[in-house]
């Protein structure tokens, strides 16, 4: 007779291949040996810590779907998911750190950047031993990154970047900045400057609730030279940044649930153990009721996951699906958080557990990457052919 498996309902497991399992195994192991030990002093102390860039790249976790010969795994789009589902369930800013690097600097970089980018920064990115940061977002522009006001002016030999970017993981302690500007007939364009060019800053900005153990700042860009082999030659437009956000969209889904997993599996020891008027809290209907809608959610995202992942490795993913499962695991993952605080009473403000960290995290990855409205009106638009948010 089948029997249920709380952890796996929908028997993930054999929907995965052999080489899948075996990333996962090895990304959990690093993720629970090295990473959980070190996220509580992290985020109570927002301190982010380089190292955690070069032991991601020596397993291979960073630019997973990149190919070999630039130092990437060369994996497919379901392991890069596993991968960010396990990084997540430690922690939403160890993955943030890890999906800026592989999806918004090395993918862009890649799919984008020339021959000689590519050499010169793929596989220091790779091994950790540069990190990289993503500039889209402005203090006046963020869901509407169209309407930015950072300027790239053409010169001799090159470009002068001028404005200002806002709320950029990884950027006071980056090397490598990809960001995006309107050119002199105001298209946008991409463009690859590095830590130490003249009129180049990332002020951290601190004092976040949430993401803690994930650095954030500015990037101030005050003339800044850029020359010419260091502009992505030919994409022009959103389609460049956006082409990014759909692969770190993309990980967002899958890590979220990460997130939410654990949440539930912190939920339901507590409420094993927990013991008021005089029997176990998970006795109780209505703390049952809250872990079967917690697991519903979870292993229901889950699939939805890997069959996004499996139309991406064919070829066959529309644009607006990510948006889909970007928003479902999101906002379900948010509200799976505040149940299970809620299920540990007094402790769940603790940072002693993990799921007020896990909440107070899941506030930012539900509103960057575009906010869960934001991909509401991205399908909205794809269901009724009428764009909601434009003039
Ligand atoms: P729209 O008219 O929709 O599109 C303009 C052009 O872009 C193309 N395009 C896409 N291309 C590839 N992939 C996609 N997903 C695309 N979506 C659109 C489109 O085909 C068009 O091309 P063309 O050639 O016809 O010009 O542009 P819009 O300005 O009306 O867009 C509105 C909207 C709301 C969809 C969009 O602006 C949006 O998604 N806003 C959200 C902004 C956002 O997600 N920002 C993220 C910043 S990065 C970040 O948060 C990193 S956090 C990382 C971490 O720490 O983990
Ligand atoms: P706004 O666009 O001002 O939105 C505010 C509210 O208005 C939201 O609820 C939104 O849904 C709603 N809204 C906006 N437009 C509409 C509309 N037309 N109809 C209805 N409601 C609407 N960006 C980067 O480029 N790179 C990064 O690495 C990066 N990392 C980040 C890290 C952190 C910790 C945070 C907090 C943000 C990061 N971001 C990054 C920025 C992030 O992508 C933006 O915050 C996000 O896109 C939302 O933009 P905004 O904050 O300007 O909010």
């Amino acid at each position: 007779k089948p029997v249920f498996n709380w952890e796996d309902p929908l028997d993930l497991e054999s929907q995965l291949t052999p080489e899948e399992r075996q990333i996962r195994d090895a990304a959990r192991s690093y993720c629970q040996d090295k990473l959980r030990p070190r996220v509580q002093q992290a985020f109570r102390n927002e301190a982010t810590d380089p190292a955690i860039f070069r032991e991601m790249g020596q397993l291979g976790l960073l630019g997973a779907t990149i190919p070999e010969q630039y130092g990437g795994a060369g994996l497919n789009y379901v392991a890069y998911g596993l991968i960010a589902r396990e990084v997540e369930r430690v922690d939403s800013g160890y993955r943030s750190m890890m999906s800026v690097q592989s999806s918004l600097v090395m993918l862009p970089i890649h799919a984008f950047g020339n021959e000689a980018t590519r050499q010169k920064y793929l596989p220091k990115l790779a091994s950790g031993e540069w990190i990289g940061c993503f500039g889209l977002t402005e203090p006046d522009h963020g869901s509407d990154p169209g309407s930015m006001a950072t300027r790239a002016r053409k010169v001799d030999g090159g470009y002068v970047l001028k404005g200002s970017k806002m709320w950029i993981t990884n950027s006071p302690i980056a090397d490598v900045f990809v960001v995006w500007a309107k050119d002199d007939g105001g298209q946008i364009r991409g463009f690859v400057l590095e830590k130490g060019w003249q009129g180049l800053s990332a002020p951290a900005i601190h004092g976040k609730v949430g993401l803690r153990a994930s650095i954030t700042g500015e990037i101030v860009m005050d003339d800044v030279f850029v020359p010419e082999e260091n502009a992505f030659p030919d994409v022009r437009g959103l389609k460049g940044p956006f082409t990014c956000l759909n692969s770190a969209r993309y990980g967002i889904a899958w890590g979220a649930l990460g997130a939410a997993e654990d949440c539930l599996a912190v939920a339901r020891q507590y409420t094993l153990d927990r013991r008021q008027f005089g029997r176990p809290l998970a006795a109780n209907q209505l703390i049952q009721k809250k872990l079967a809608d917690a697991l519903t959610e979870i292993h229901i995202g889950l699939q939805a996951c890997l069959q996004v992942g499996r139309l991406k490795e064919a070829g066959r993913a529309p644009v607006e699906i990510t948006s889909i499962i970007k928003r479902n695991s999101c906002g379900k993952a948010l509200e799976i958080a505040r149940q299970a605080r809620d299920m540990l009473g007094g402790n769940g403000i603790s940072d002693e557990f993990s799921v007020a960290r896990h909440l107070v995290n899941l506030e930012v990855v539900n509103t960057y990457e575009g906010t869960h409205d934001v991909h509401a009106l991205i399908l909205g638009r794809a269901i009724t052919g009428i764009a909601a948010f434009a003039n």
